[in-house]
């Protein structure tokens, strides 16, 4: 209650407040004391900008390969928990990231869920994953899928130590209740396809006459290198014009529809020419940055303040929805991104805002 208000006032919310206490134990409370919050007039994440610093994170990567084994595991991962929403597993409202570790001779047991990730290599080439059966090579900067539903492990089979980010909509499907999940037989899946044949079918502006896509809504093509990224983003570096907010940035597509290679995260690269000097933006659907090659500066805004973030190789980076952010490079840099975009675009609610 407030002293400062009128008598009316007073009395009035003593009324209400009775109200409130006497209608409680049947479930019901007043939408006016809480409207404001339900229907904001503009995005209010509770989530805020945070940056990972690859040389703090990667000894207690090294630390957890010490404490507990990939298979006793199941996935040896630390989660990268937004600073707002400690607990919850999650680094925006709808999306969580994490860094995954598996050793040299290690394996990661197969298993599927509803839920969609994604892995991009951070360091170390020549571990595995498998997915539906067929094994692809991971190096740094590839971007590997794990379609809703597919059996997948991972492996190594390499003799140094494999690190991936990994990116999944747990915290969107578990919104839903949506989520189902099963182990399977064996912890490494019977590799029935050759690696690279999905490529081979789907990744050359080509498709298949007759087959079915067996990924269902998901991109038939689960490994995308970084060398034939990394060309295209010089390339036009090179040749075309640079967007004044992104620097050269393209989107991975699913070939068959044009659109995101999941129906749940959009994730793109971009390549910030040397001296780029950003403009802002902001867009509804916060995306998690990790640094592949160079440095450079990520300037955030917003009802949280103001927040400056130097970022080099191997670095990652949340940037929450609605929140300015500006990108600066000396060295010039190449960085990778996902979000909820296509859910946010299938939903009608996706906005975003290019400030001049
Ligand atoms: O590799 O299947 O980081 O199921 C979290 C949950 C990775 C995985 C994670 C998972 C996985």
């Amino acid at each position: 209650m407030n002293a400062a208000l009128p008598p009316d006032a007073v009395a009035a919310q003593a009324v209400r407040q009775v109200l409130y206490d006497d209608m409680s134990p049947l479930n019901l409370a007043p939408l006016w004391e809480v409207l404001h919050n339900l229907v904001p007039l503009q995005p209010n994440s509770p989530c805020v900008p945070a940056l990972w610093k690859y040389e703090q994170v990667r000894p207690f990567l090294l630390r957890a390969g010490d404490a507990i084994t990939a298979e006793e595991a199941v996935r040896r991962v630390l989660i990268l928990e937004n600073p707002a929403l400690r607990g919850k597993s999650c680094i925006t409202q709808s999306l969580y990231a994490g860094l995954q570790l598996i050793r040299p001779g290690e394996v990661a047991p197969a298993h599927r869920h509803t839920q969609s990730a994604l892995r991009f290599i951070v360091e170390g080439s020549g571990a595995y994953t498998a997915v539906d059966g067929e094994r692809t090579t991971m190096r740094p900067g590839d971007f590997i899928t794990t379609p809703s539903w597919t059996f997948h492990d991972h492996g190594n089979d390499a003799d140094v130590p494999v690190i991936w980010l990994d990116g999944l909509d747990l915290p969107l499907v578990a919104h839903l209740d949506a989520g189902f999940a099963e182990t399977a037989s064996a912890k490494t899946q019977f590799v029935s396809k050759a690696e690279g044949s999905s490529f081979a079918r789907y990744g050359h502006n080509m498709a298949p006459v007759r087959e079915a896509n067996a990924m269902g809504r998901s991109s038939p093509i689960f490994s995308y290198p970084y060398e034939r990224s990394r060309e295209a983003l010089h390339q036009l570096e090179r040749d075309a014009p640079v967007d004044a907010w992104d620097g050269v940035k393209l989107r991975y597509i699913n070939p068959l529809t044009g659109g995101s290679p999941m129906p749940t995260m959009a994730t793109f690269m971009q390549r910030l020419p040397a001296g780029f000097d950003g403009k802002a933006y902001r867009q509804t659907d916060g995306a998690i940055f990790s640094v592949v090659e160079g440095s450079g500066t990520a300037y955030i805004e917003s009802h949280h303040g103001k927040q400056t973030f130097a970022f080099s190789p191997r670095d990652h980076f949340v940037v929450p929805s609605w929140q300015t952010l500006r990108l600066e490079s000396n060295s010039g840099c190449v960085l990778f991104s996902f979000s909820d975009r296509p859910v946010q675009q299938a939903l009608g609610l996706h906005r975003e805002e290019r400030l001049a």
